[in-house]
């Protein structure tokens, strides 16, 4: 192996010299070169394992010098020992041992303005309902497609920074869309002009946003930093951070953010503290949290119809706790085997009664809650643990995937009455099938088929017949405007 750019790279130390500044700025230019294709661009980890001070606290500083020099044995980890000199090897491995840095200066000046939105008109420069297109994640190729939901046809498609997951939220009018992608960039496009306006990194790895019931702020939920980031919804530029810090001091990590709409505020999971915060977006907010303490911290959850409780489950927990977020007091425990995944759950109305189906991502079952007495009214095996369930109000069924097991290509329709599956589908034999969203009047459905050579499949929700199929590159998560600025029965909030 040949030195890379010697001349360039050596900073002049010697082997046991302190490292510099500008020693450290090398390392990260060294890191980005050799390094990062394994463990990330943020050093959160790919094929190889995450390199951040979290998850290298347990090991000492020599042994992290000694396996960038030597390699590790019977692993993927090459030896650069020969490649790089040792004081090189030295200020990567302090580089390493430090935390990233992305402070609010940092995100300011990832901001790009790519059009300004004043100047483009606010009505529809497309023949499509507004409020019937479906925004779909295409996650093989990290791209976002802007689809017709009476047609079924692709308005537009553009790149998307890597990874965008979770739901995109939308402006309360439908005309704007919000995207998170892992790695911290944050975008902002305008459905009625099929355009990108503006982005901003507002995190080096973050878990998801929500816009607030006015649609005048972005609220960004991030694991590193650990922190907030609140953003105004126009253009995307930053208001403040927030560091998700427990009333100990304590720093988190963020589990996830959502809009209550009804109680006109934010709230915020935390990963690391027994908190649950409350952010007001009223009149002239301050952004500062009302903290709620939690018996355990939550991983995942989700609301009651009109916002008043919280149904939580911690991944540490024997099953699903409900919280009254007025109080702040626990309500009721919920016995649930297994892994409910309660942010995919989904409510709707049977003998006139409120119940909640969760799908359970280490059991094959979907657990059913009736909501009055928080009681479990029942447990349906399905093939397989799964991940999404989908509804509406105009369809008997409720769509739920076997997502972590092997026969993933298949389907089950829940009866919302009967609480039977009524049918298995099988839409691309040997191919994971998941994720549903319906168009706005219910009618028809489309479904992912998760694959490199995939397809969003349109159902006739009644009859169950095809109606058409669009060729994509793993399509994960798709959102139809009219339902989610609805916060409609059945669709994820
Ligand atoms: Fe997701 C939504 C967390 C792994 C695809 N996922 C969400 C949301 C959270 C979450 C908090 C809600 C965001 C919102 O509404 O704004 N997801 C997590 C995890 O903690 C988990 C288990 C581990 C992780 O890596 O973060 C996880 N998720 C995955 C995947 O592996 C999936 C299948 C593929 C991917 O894209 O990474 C995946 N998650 C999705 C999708 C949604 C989602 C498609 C949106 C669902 C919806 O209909 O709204």
């Amino acid at each position: 192996m040949k030195r890379i750019g010697l001349a360039m790279l050596w900073i002049g130390t010697s082997h046991g010299a302190v490292t510099t500044g500008a020693d450290l700025e090398q390392a990260e230019r060294n890191y980005q070169q050799l390094c990062q294709q394994c463990h990330g661009v943020n050093r959160i980890g790919g094929a190889g394992p995450a390199l951040l001070p979290q998850s290298l606290g347990r090991i000492k500083p020599g042994e992290i010098r000694q396996v960038i020099e030597n390699g590790r044995p019977a692993s993927q980890m090459a030896a650069f020992g020969t490649l790089l000199e040792p004081a090189q090897i030295d200020a990567l491995a302090l580089y390493l041992q430090r935390p990233p840095n992305w402070n609010e200066e940092a995100i300011r000046q990832s901001h790009r303005v790519l059009v300004d939105g004043a100047t483009l008109p606010d009505q529809p420069q497309h023949r499509a309902d507004p409020l019937n297109l479906f925004v779909v994640v295409e996650a093989g190729n990290h791209h976002v497609a802007v689809v017709d939901g009476d047609r079924f046809e692709v308005l537009a498609r553009f790149a998307s920074h890597f990874a965008v997951h979770g739901g995109p939220k939308f402006s309360p009018d439908g005309r704007f869309v919000y995207l998170a992608s892992r790695d911290g960039w944050i975008s902002l496009y305008d459905l009625h002009n099929l355009k990108l306006i503006a982005e901003v990194r507002a995190g080096l790895n973050t878990r998801n946003l929500a816009v607030s019931k006015d649609g005048r702020w972005v609220l960004v939920g991030n694991s590193l930093p650990g922190n907030l980031a609140v953003l105004d919804a126009r253009d995307l530029s930053l208001v403040k951070t927030i560091a998700t810090l427990g009333s100990d001091g304590q720093a988190s990590r963020v589990s996830a953010v959502y809009t209550a709409a009804p109680r006109n505020s934010f709230i915020v999971a935390l990963k690391d503290v027994n908190e649950v915060w409350e952010l007001s977006t009223g009149p002239n907010p301050d952004f500062v949290p009302r903290r709620i303490e939690v018996q355990d911290h939550l991983d995942d959850f989700s609301f009651s119809p009109d916002y008043r409780q919280l149904l939580a489950t911690s991944r540490k927990a024997q099953g699903g706790q409900v919280i009254d977020l007025d109080s702040g007091q626990v309500v009721s425990d919920i016995s649930l085997p297994g892994m409910p995944h309660l942010g995919s759950g989904t409510y709707w109305k049977r003998d006139g009664r409120w119940v909640f189906a969760t799908p359970n991502i280490s059991k094959g079952l979907v657990s059913v809650i009736d909501i009055n007495t928080w009681k479990v009214i029942r447990q349906i095996p399905t093939l397989g643990p799964g991940f999404f369930l989908r509804s509406h109000a105009n369809s008997r069924y409720a769509w739920t995937d076997v997502f972590f097991a092997a026969g993933n290509d298949a389907i089950h329709l829940i009866d919302k009455q009967t609480l039977e599956i009524a049918h298995t589908l099988r839409p691309m034999p040997g191919k994971t099938a998941a994720h549903v969203e319906f168009t706005h009047d219910g009618r028809y459905l489309l479904l992912s088929i998760w694959d490199t050579d995939g397809a969003l499949i349109v159902y006739d929700s009644n009859t169950l017949k095809e109606i058409k199929r669009l060729p994509m590159n793993k399509p994960s998560g798709k959102y139809n405007v009219g339902n989610k600025i609805e916060f409609a029965e059945g669709t994820s909030h």
